[in-house]
């Protein structure tokens, strides 16, 4: 089914992270979901802990958010008119986030990003945009952006088919790095625009924020007049029921919003002070548009979703389960002899063949990646689907048993006896 893929689809995959490039190996092809469960197209069932990326937060198929779709299906697809359900969503994200005075609905994360970074340049009528090293934002222009040569040069593209003249109004720094965000504003302070962060990254696997780093983006972005963009489609509602802002208590000016919100179907979201997006069209003139902006199915997935994870103790009970697997792999691990830590936030987490957790992008590239193919596809024939990159974080459903977890664990313990070579 690959070899056929790749003669219609580049690569074979609608999204490159899937064709295994990372891990070798050839992608397995689903073709459904149960619960904790996906089956592969030889029915080969693997208990998920990709869940889509983060989407899945109840389990495939949960009962219902598939008869909430069903329902709104046979009431329509798409209308490309305003519907009630886009104002129940969009009343909701304010109501569960107090910084998002109202928000507009989109089809993708790097849609929201995009519209954000674009709103913030508006809003500001500045151009330098800040971003951080091993956080990805989606594939939007500005943000395939890598660092300059020296501290604080402007940024060069990290991909074919971005002008040079638009990468080099990003900035981009490393992550957790304090003293180069208050050297950056320093230097560039009047004409940036806004920061865009993962208030926790998950996107060069899990890195968690230190004590001072995001309150100083908070305080600088204030001070300079910046807009803050929390970039929340992986955390939103994935790491607690107020997100990444309410576990830190941090209120960024803007939020994005993707994956959980949409239960699985396409719908993101960007939001946030009312002064801010009255510049969108047709209030401002920051022009933002879509034609399935808000469609009524995806709104039904999200909205159906969104009530079950605010039933009392469902992020109690997620982030539990998340660290038993934390726990479980790593003692397997380190008993074993080998150079393993893990850490769970929510219902994420992040492996690491490293002896500890990685602060920043450079102490994530001194995870032994060898070794992590080694496991990934140890497990994977074992019937446990993990990110196929050490450079992703992982995720847990709702629909995940204690069985599940102790089932992954022993698979693990049993890698991890048989591998040679444990440091
Ligand atoms: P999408 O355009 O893929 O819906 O969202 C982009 C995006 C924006 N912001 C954050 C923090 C994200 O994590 C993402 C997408 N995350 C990746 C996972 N590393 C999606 C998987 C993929 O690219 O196929």
């Amino acid at each position: 089914m690959f070899e056929h893929a790749q003669r219609f689809i580049p690569g074979g995959v609608n999204s490159p992270v899937r064709a295994f490039r990372s891990v070798g190996g050839t992608p397995r092809f689903f073709v459904r979901g149960q619960d904790s469960r996906l089956f592969d197209l030889d029915d080969k069932s693997y208990l998920d802990y990709v869940c889509s990326w983060g989407a899945m937060i109840l389990g495939h198929v949960h009962p219902e958010v598939l008869s909430a779709v069903q329902k709104a299906a046979a009431l329509g697809l798409s209308f490309g008119a305003p519907t009630p359900a886009s104002v129940e969503m969009a009343e909701l994200l304010c109501l569960l986030l107090p910084s998002m005075d109202c928000v507009r609905l989109v089809s993708s994360g790097t849609e929201a990003t995009m519209s954000a970074i674009r709103l913030a340049r508006g809003f500001t009528g500045r151009d330098l945009l800040i971003k951080f090293e091993g956080c990805y934002h989606g594939h939007s222009d500005s943000l395939l952006v890598k660092a300059g040569s020296g501290l604080l040069t402007l940024g060069h593209p990290s991909s074919g088919g971005i002008p040079a003249d638009l990468a080099k109004h990003t900035l981009v720094l490393d992550y957790n790095d304090v003293e180069g965000v208050e050297a950056a504003f320093k230097k560039f302070g009047d004409q940036i625009a806004g920061v865009i962060v993962e208030p926790i990254a998950g996107n060069m696997n899990l890195v968690l924020p230190g004590r001072a780093f995001l309150q100083t983006l908070r305080k600088l972005c204030t001070d300079y007049g910046a807009v803050l963009i929390f970039d929340e489609v992986m955390t939103g509602f994935r790491v607690g029921l107020s997100c990444a802002q309410g576990y830190f208590g941090i209120d960024p000016d803007m939020t994005t919003l993707g994956k959980v919100i949409g239960g699985g179907l396409p719908l993101a979201a960007f939001g946030g002070r009312r002064d801010i997006m009255e510049k969108v069209a047709p209030l401002g003139d920051v022009y933002q548009a879509g034609t399935l902006s808000g469609n009524p199915v995806a709104l039904a997935a999200g909205l159906a979703t969104l009530k079950l994870v605010q039933l009392d103790g469902f992020y109690d009970e997620l982030e539990k389960k998340a660290q038993h697997l934390c726990e479980g792999l790593t003692d397997a691990a380190q008993r074993n002899g080998f150079a393993f830590s893990a850490q769970a936030v929510g219902g994420m987490f992040g492996l690491y063949f490293r002896k500890t957790p990685p602060k920043n992008y450079a102490e994530v590239m001194e995870c032994d990646a060898e070794t992590f193919k080694r496991f990934f596809h140890a497990m994977l024939l074992d019937g446990h689907y993990f990110a196929p990159s050490a450079f992703e974080s992982g995720f847990i459903s709702a629909a995940h048993s204690n069985n599940d977890i102790e089932e992954t664990i022993a698979a693990a313990e049993n890698f991890f006896k048989a591998a040679t070579g444990g440091r």
